[in-house]
């Protein structure tokens, strides 16, 4: 009895230390697993029955938790400070260079070299042979000729280019080769159809057999054939077919030339070779007649395309030293 007053005692002590916040160790046991359990006697007294023991029938068993159920949750914290800046990170590669930028302005003229020295020539035709550069950006050479009028003409011909026909431009422009009857009074119309007169100096005309493709006649000619003017050289232009005609200027220059009832492609003239066929051949059919007055003529008057079936044609109106009717 004495011993059971002790432990009552003990659970006031007891008690009074939870109520502080202490802990006992038969509190320790008795609370082992979060619930404290204990044992009401009749009289009121609270009694923590030893471990494993259960109250006794006159006794109320009583239990309860050490700690009560959990609070509601916290409100929600405030966001923390930002986080310090990271380091500094490494440069990039270099980019490529850009384009070129526009051209700048041009920059203002120079100022005014010193003059030279004066210069003199004795002649103009010491300017003959002279460098030049031509229309055709080529390098040239000057060509100095004086004009029956007085004029001094001045040209930039190319280098190796063929000598220039001596003034004015000569072509074949009638030629009547065939007659009705006995063949007389042929002839070769030359015309000067450019704007000033003719130097015939060193001009030949030239009949070309077609069946040996060489000469067999020559008339060389001299003086001048005035701007627009007629010159009728008396021959008689036919060797069998084919034939040809060629008018060559000094040197050797080939002018103009026909070859008519077939084509002459490779006269030899002197040391040189012709072809007598300017462009598209002359019509074999497109011939002089000994049926029937006409010619060979030029039309329109003078033309020269350098096409001899566009250029030439049969007129049956001779016009000897004259323009061309057709
Ligand atoms: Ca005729
Ligand atoms: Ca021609
Ligand atoms: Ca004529």
């Amino acid at each position: 009895m004495k011993s059971r007053i002790r432990t009552v005692m003990a659970l006031g002590v007891a008690a009074l230390a939870l109520t502080v916040g202490g802990a006992t160790a038969g509190l320790d046991a008795a609370a082992a697993d979060g619930v404290i359990k204990a044992c009401r006697h009749k009289s009121g007294i609270l009694l923590v029955p030893s471990a494993g023991k259960a109250c006794k029938r006159s006794e109320q068993a009583l239990s309860w938790n050490v700690e009560g159920p959990a609070g509601p949750a916290g409100a929600d914290g405030k966001d923390g400070a930002p986080g310090p800046a990271g380091p500094q990170g490494e440069a990039g590669a270099r980019g490529e260079t850009g384009p070129a930028g526009p051209t700048g302005p041009a920059g203002p003229a120079g100022p005014v070299g010193p003059a030279g020295p004066s210069g003199s020539i004795a002649a103009i035709e010491a300017l003959d042979g002279i460098a030049c550069t031509t229309s055709a950006n080529t390098q040239g050479e000057v060509s100095v000729e004086t004009e029956i009028d007085g004029a001094i003409v001045l040209t930039c011909e190319a280098e190796n280019a063929p000598p220039p026909p001596p003034g004015g431009t000569l072509v074949l422009n009638e030629i009547d080769y065939d007659q009705v009857g006995a063949d007389t009074g042929g002839f070769v119309e030359i015309h000067n159809t450019g704007e000033s007169a003719a130097d015939l100096s060193g001009v030949a005309l030239v009949l070309v057999d077609g069946g040996t493709g060489t000469e067999y006649l020559r008339r060389t000619l001299t003086g001048t054939l005035a701007a627009g003017a007629y010159l009728a050289v008396e021959v008689d232009p036919q060797n069998g077919a084919p034939d040809g005609v060629a008018l060559l200027g000094s040197g050797g220059a080939l002018l103009d030339a026909l070859s008519y009832e077939g084509a002459i492609e490779a006269a030899t003239i002197g040391s040189a070779t012709y072809d007598l066929v300017e462009g598209t051949l002359l019509p074999p059919a497109t011939a002089d007649s000994n049926t029937v007055d006409g010619s060979l003529s030029r039309i329109p008057n003078g033309a020269d395309t350098n096409d001899a079936a566009d250029d030439w044609t049969f007129t049956a109106t001779v016009t000897r030293g004259a323009a061309n009717m057709g």
